[in-house]
């Protein structure tokens, strides 16, 4: 006899609904849950890797030690102390910032993580704190606090009711939509042109998301600031400036007229490759709109100049009277309100990395300063490295040179559930209970959708004999590293969710969740500002000092080399999870995707055939790889997808070694950055190609 289980994704951030068939502990099949109020039965090809999680052969099940070249299994208590022991030795003889730690993508798909990791970070008292926030969203955080005075109020785009849809740099159609959970994107999409509405999509591939695009422009990589500075211009130049209900609660607007008093669209033209009349077209079809948002993505996060481009796309959907109005950028009012007990203040360059002096953000450290703060000798290296749900080997900027790097670590730990490209340097790796072992309630997600639900999953399989949760290893971990007498009392983050569930504006509990396997839908979003803000003075800043200050930078910009005249971006691909998805069969079979895209052009003067093997090389590295012939980049673009390069000796994720390619990361620069905030700038990295 089959049995249902009812739960949600967790693999990406549309938390789509999945019904699970399974009998005696083996899954049988894994559809759409149609009862979902939310994302009513869509599912992507990657809900089925859930299986192949479960079932993974190379997934660690206890704890592992390095000894020389073997891994030896210990138990947990061994694992512990031993842990405690090195970073207790270390931290007393080097000071407490020589121990740094990296918390990868997972870790914000996990309630227990997310609710466990700040009573860890806090046990560790190290400033050397990094994750992937700053190969991704940091500009988005940046903005919203400097203009709205928190980090994480994020306005979303009201997708469901926009009549026109702005995008630069994102492609739902692959990622499913980020920082805009949004399942079943693409029946989303479809609506706001069924509704009458447009989509323009700006872009310098011609990307999936395209097919359901009104209008796809080439834009140049990392040229977005200007167009976006062109748009502001038109509206003040063309008087389409109408805030509406915010002009009162809005301070900046002059000086937003003034800085983008240089960047008329004819001045930009070049720079962008996007027409002055087509900028013009934009900013009036924008404006004239019943409703508009503007959105953008990792194409704009992750480049010079991607709090800039953040901070312009919020203040094009404010200066229309588009934000916080249905069709605009909205904010989410959540079950469970991660922001209900907090402040505002400062979070901005409290301290700085110690060998470039990159700027903290939110108790972090640039990922980027990682390597050298472990490879720079002197008071304050880094000497000790704890990684969990991460792999910045193939993650982070120059990735080659922080595998180097952490050959030089005295000690290191990875809790996570695979040996692969970081984790193999670990001394012990601790690994805990993963998928559908696991519960699961969205903290971050559900305050970053599209619409307000919310859901509680139970594990659906009992997690093995002398497992361990996340929350488990990290809440452990804390106990044992501050040195605490009283014994360790563990806190299962259901009684946290059930608490903020109570106390949050539903009045839900953690019990009515339970009863509700498919989820409670609890409506639309609704217009919350001012009281929503966070800054002093309950005023959104149009023009914060430190981003109008930035602009400065503009007028530095280097231009491209004649040594790598191609400008390198990245791409994901549906089947693909960043890093670490490789080892599920489902996922790899077909055609090799990790190839490098050249436009036809470029391919006939370099004389390449299609699939033919090249070089990539950059300041940092190079890579050989096949390359595929296409008229869906722009001439001068190259793009190759990140997260492989598992052909690393010592990894151990059997079926990714057949599917290796060759990593992105080891040709971006460390060096190249969002000097604002130290974000990573993948976009447009500078290279050759070369046949061999
Ligand atoms: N060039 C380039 N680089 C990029 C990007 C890009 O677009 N271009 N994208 C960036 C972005 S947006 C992101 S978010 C980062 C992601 O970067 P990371 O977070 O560093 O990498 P992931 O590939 O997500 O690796 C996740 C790790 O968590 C482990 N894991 C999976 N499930 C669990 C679990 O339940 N518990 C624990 N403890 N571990 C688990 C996996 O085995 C893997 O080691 O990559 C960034 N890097
Ligand atoms: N299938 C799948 N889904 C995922 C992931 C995955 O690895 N695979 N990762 C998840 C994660 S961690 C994240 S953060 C999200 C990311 O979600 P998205 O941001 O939607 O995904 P990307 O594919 O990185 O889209 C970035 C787009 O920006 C374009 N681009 C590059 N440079 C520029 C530029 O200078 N200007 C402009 N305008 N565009 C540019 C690229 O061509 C690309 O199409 O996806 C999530 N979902
Ligand atoms: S779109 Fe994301 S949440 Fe939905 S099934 Fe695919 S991976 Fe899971
Ligand atoms: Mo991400």
């Amino acid at each position: 006899m089959s049995e249902v289980h009812y739960r949600a994704c967790n693999l990406c951030e549309a938390i789509c609904g999945i019904e699970i068939k399974h009998a005696g502990g083996k899954i049988l099949s894994i559809t759409g849950d149609k009862r979902d109020p939310f994302s009513r039965g869509h599912i992507c090809p990657k809900a089925l890797a859930l299986k192949d999680i479960y079932e993974d052969k190379n997934r660690l099940k206890l704890p592992v030690k390095r000894v020389g070249d073997e891994w030896q299994e210990i138990s947990w208590d061994e694992a512990f102390d031993e842990i405690a022991r090195r970073i207790g030795e270390i931290q007393t003889k080097y000071g407490r910032n020589a121990v740094a730690v990296f918390q990868g993508n997972p870790s914000v798909h996990n309630f227990g993580t997310l609710l466990s990791s700040g009573e860890f970070l806090k046990s560790l008292k190290t400033q050397n704190n990094f994750s992937a926030t700053s190969v991704d969203q940091l500009p988005h955080h940046f903005a919203a606090w400097a203009m709205l005075g928190h980090p994480l109020l994020l306005p979303i785009p009201d997708i469901d009711r926009t009549e026109y849809f702005l995008i630069l740099g994102a492609n739902p159609l692959a990622s499913n939509g980020s920082l805009m959970t949004a399942p079943d994107i693409i029946n989303r999409l479809e609506s706001i042109k069924k509704r009458g509405g447009k989509i323009v999509l700006l872009d310098p591939r011609r990307t999936e998301t395209v097919r359901v695009a009104s209008e796809h422009h080439f834009i140049k990589p990392s040229s977005d600031v200007y167009f976006l500075l062109a748009i502001v211009h038109t509206l003040f130049a063309e008087n389409l400036v109408n805030l509406d209900r915010l002009s009162d609660l809005t301070d900046g607007v002059e000086i937003l007229r003034e800085v983008s008093n240089n960047y008329a669209p004819e001045k930009v033209e070049n720079l962008t490759g996007i027409s002055a009349a087509q900028i013009k077209q934009i900013a009036r079809e924008f404006a004239a709109a019943k409703s508009a948002v503007c959105y953008g993505r990792m194409g704009v996060s992750i480049q010079k100049f991607g709090s800039l481009c953040q901070w312009l796309i919020n203040s094009i959907n404010i200066l229309t009277g588009n934000f916080d109005r249905a069709g605009g950028a909205m904010f989410t009012a959540p079950a469970f309100d991660i922001l209900a007990a907090s402040k505002g203040g400062n979070i901005f360059n409290r301290w700085q990395s110690r060998v470039r002096h990159l700027p903290e953000f939110m108790g972090e450290l640039p990922v980027a300063a990682l390597a050298e703060e472990i490879l720079t000798g002197g008071d304050g290296q880094i000497k000790a490295l704890i990684t969990s749900c991460g792999n910045p080997v193939l993650s982070t900027p120059n990735g080659g040179q922080l595998e180097k790097a952490l050959e030089e670590l005295e000690f290191m730990v990875s809790i996570d559930i695979y040996i692969n490209e970081t984790t193999r340097q670990a001394d012990i790796i601790l690994p805990p209970a993963t998928g559908l072992e696991v519960s699961h309630y969205d903290v971050v997600f559900n305050l970053l959708a599209v619409r307000n639900t919310a859901k509680y999953s139970a594990p659906l399989f009992p997690k093995g004999e002398n497992a361990k949760y996340d929350w488990e290893i990290l809440q452990t971990l804390a106990h044992r590293l501050s040195g605490k007498d009283e014994p360790l009392k563990l806190v299962p983050p259901e009684a946290k969710l059930d608490f903020g569930l109570q106390f949050g504006q539903y009045k839900l509990s953690l019990e009515e969740l339970r009863k509700s396997a498919h989820g409670v839908d609890l409506g639309e979003l609704k217009p919350c500002l001012p009281a929503r803000l966070f800054t002093e003075n309950k005023r959104i800043n149009l023009a914060p000092k430190v981003l109008v200050k930035d602009l400065e930078r503009l007028k530095t910009e280097e231009i491209k080399t004649e040594d790598f005249p191609f400008a390198l971006i990245g791409r994901r691909h549906l089947r693909d999870c960043n890093s670490w998805l490789h080892n599920s069969e489902v996922l790899v079979k077909g055609k090799n995707r990790c190839t490098v895209l050249i436009n036809q052009t470029d391919a006939e003067k370099l004389s390449l055939q299609n699939n033919q093997t090249v070089k990539v090389s950059s300041r940092t590295g190079a890579v050989e790889i096949p390359c595929e012939i296409t008229e869906n980049i722009a001439a001068g673009v190259v793009s190759i997808p990140h997260g492989y390069g598992h052909a690393r000796v010592g990894v151990r994720l059997d079926t990714a070694k057949n599917h290796a390619g060759v990593s992105l990361n080891d040709l971006t620069d460390d060096r190249v950055i969002d000097e604002l905030t130290g974000n990573a700038a993948f976009s447009n990295v500078k290279v050759r190609v070369q046949a061999i």
